[in-house]
């Protein structure tokens, strides 16, 4: 196997070499991972087939499971296998420092080698399943806004370990306009070594959609595929995503998308049975279990799983087909709702997206926003939410009401001119937003619009409302003080007797007053606006919003008290 290792990571292993001796880490040859894929190769059966089609097979099976690490490379320091590595006490100064900047744990992300080795969390059937030969090449484009440098490189190596080199044309560093010093001097003198490695400085901070845009135009494989700074590829990751590309240029595909902790950098695969992503209709995305008519769709556990919305940074597609069919908004800035925006194109203009199973890629999760989001000069707005309203206003048709409904705010805020875009749709002749609903995500309930009552529910005596604290299904009824700003506080009460947010019923079962899934109206979760209570006929109890500063609403028998009084911000029918 070592007479394959192309060039490029020949060089690659002095380099590594090198920068081991600085660190003054010892250099320890490599005999264990030689024995390992020496292992690998002999496990493929070679029973009663002829040796052309022996030696075809061979080659189909080690692309699928390729992986290899340059020579000298410690396989076994800490976080190998994926595991997660505690910071000791000397270091817990700079641990602070390091979520800070970055929202997760960098100290415990540069404990570990940027070629860390990963558990093989597939399928078994993944590692035997066939793939054609003669598959696309792809660019891999990675966008990056001050990212740790060890979480950066080990997603570049993750990518040139993990992936067979006839198949990876390039990788593409997009620097949107990072201001860190290593970033700035160090990472061109790093990664021309790698030589597949090419960098893009943007001059001015574009956000993630342009900044990927730009990496798509300089690429020269037939797929791309995006990939955000903090992941780890495993092993066959990118594989089953050209095959199925190659299948139909229309398919667009994702990988699994296991987290990686950002406390301990722990790789955690997720499970089977998966989620897959879905979308809520203040155009937040989520994931969901995968509903049993696509289970039944599927005729084996390697098959893709059709998912009406991808999580957006992790993808492969087509490079003529993201380029015919609109690649992105490019009115977009920075961060949120382009995941969206491509995830309903695609689908309403006669492509399909898949997440598939063989294919599992770590990421990083962060709790918080480790950036700044300079919003448009002049604009009103915060930058998400222009952002959302592009996507409302391109692609959803009347069903944009529901989105406007829950952020209220935005319904006096200036809309952007999007007659663009909306060319685009009609050049492509794409289906209607109903038909997107009807046909691929038939599950979503479209909220009911016949409500006695809507928007924020507030306590005048207190000027607290209702609140689900951003929590779903199955959470207490929150209280906090009133913004105007619709989201968690926007409520709307059903003709049938529904307190609703969102897709989430209020719930009082004689115990506790919870949000959570709807029952179709067995009687815990139907209430009455009477006068200015919310009363529950079941348990005859209203809703109170206790002593002024309480976290959470509870119920108490009704006796018109100031703590039982709420008011609707608005009753008229949007
Ligand atoms: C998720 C996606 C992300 C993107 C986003 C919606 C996954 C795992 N992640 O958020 O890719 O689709 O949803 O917009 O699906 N970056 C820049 N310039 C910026 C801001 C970010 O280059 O101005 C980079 C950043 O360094 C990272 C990538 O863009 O490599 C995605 O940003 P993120 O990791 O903060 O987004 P995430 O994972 O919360
Ligand atoms: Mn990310």
């Amino acid at each position: 196997p070592s007479s394959q290792r192309p060039k490029w990571n020949v060089q690659h292993d002095q380099l590594v070499k090198e920068a081991d001796q600085r660190e003054g880490k010892q250099y320890i040859p490599n005999e264990k991972k030689k024995a390992r894929i020496n292992l690998t190769y002999q496990k493929i059966s070679n029973k009663g087939i002829s040796a052309s089609k022996r030696s075809q097979k061979k080659l189909e099976q080690m692309t699928a499971n390729y992986e290899r690490y340059p020579s000298g490379v410690r396989l076994k320091g800490p976080g190998a296998r994926g595991e997660g590595v505690s910071v000791p006490e000397s270091r817990k100064d700079d641990e602070e420092e390091g979520f800070e900047q970055h929202s997760f744990n960098r100290v415990a992300s540069d404990m570990i080698s940027v070629h860390r080795t990963l558990q093989d969390h597939r399928n078994s059937r993944c590692k035997i399943k066939k793939y054609p030969q003669d598959l696309p090449t792809s660019s891999v484009i990675i966008c990056f806004h001050n990212e740790a440098w060890s979480t950066l490189l080990r997603t570049v190596h993750s990518v040139i370990n993990r992936t067979p080199p006839q198949l990876l044309k390039e990788i593409i560093l997009v620097d949107d306009a990072s201001d860190r010093d290593e970033l700035r001097t160090k990472l061109e003198d790093y990664v021309t070594k790698l030589k597949v490695v090419r960098i893009i400085r943007l001059s001015k901070r574009e956000g993630l959609i342009r900044a990927r845009l730009t990496g798509a135009e300089h690429a020269k494989g037939q797929v791309l595929t995006f990939l955000d700074a903090h992941c780890e590829c495993s092993k066959g990751w990118l594989v089953p995503l050209l095959a199925k590309i190659a299948e139909n240029r229309s398919n667009v595909v994702m990988p699994v998308i296991d987290e990686i902790s950002d406390q301990n950098f722990y790789y955690h695969a997720v499970p089977e049975p998966f989620h897959r992503g879905i979308f809520r209709w203040r155009l937040e995305f989520g994931w969901k279990p995968v509903p049993q008519y696509e289970m039944e769709r599927r005729k084996d556990e390697t098959e893709g799983i059709r998912t009406p919305v991808m999580a957006g940074g992790l993808f492969s597609i087509d490079k003529s087909y993201f380029n015919e069919i609109g690649t992105y908004d490019t009115g977009m800035d920075i961060w949120g709702g382009e995941n969206l925006e491509i995830s309903f194109r695609v689908w309403m203009c006669g492509g399909a997206i898949e997440m598939l199973p063989c294919s599992r890629v770590g990421h990083v999760f962060r709790p918080r926003f480790p950036y700044s989001f300079p919003a448009r000069p002049g604009g009103d707005l915060d930058v998400v939410s222009r952002n959302l309203m592009r996507v409302a206003d391109v692609w959803m048709d009347e069903y944009s009401k529901h989105f406007y409904n829950i952020r209220f705010d935005l319904k006096r805020k200036k809309h952007d001119d999007v007659s663009e875009r909306l060319a685009l749709r009609k050049k492509l002749q794409c289906k209607s937003f109903k038909w997107y609903l009807e046909n691929i995500i038939p599950e979503l309930e479209v909220p009911d619009t016949n409500f006695v009552a809507a928007g924020q529910v507030r306590n005048p005596s207190s000027d607290k409302c209702l609140d689900t604290l951003g929590k779903k299904d199955d959470a207490p009824l929150g209280l906090y003080e009133c913004h105007g700003q619709g989201g968690n506080q926007y409520f709307v009460l059903t003709s049938k007797g529904e307190l609703k947010s969102e897709d989430n019923c209020l719930d009082y079962n004689g115990y506790d007053l919870y949000l959570r899934e709807c029952d179709g109206l067995q009687q815990n979760q139907k209430w009455e606006y009477k006068k200015t209570a919310l009363y529950q006929p079941r348990h005859d109890v209203c809703i109170d919003r206790g002593s002024s500063n309480a976290e959470y609403a509870k119920v108490r028998a009704c006796d018109g008290r100031l703590a039982q009084v709420w008011e609707f911000s608005r009753t008229e029918d949007m």
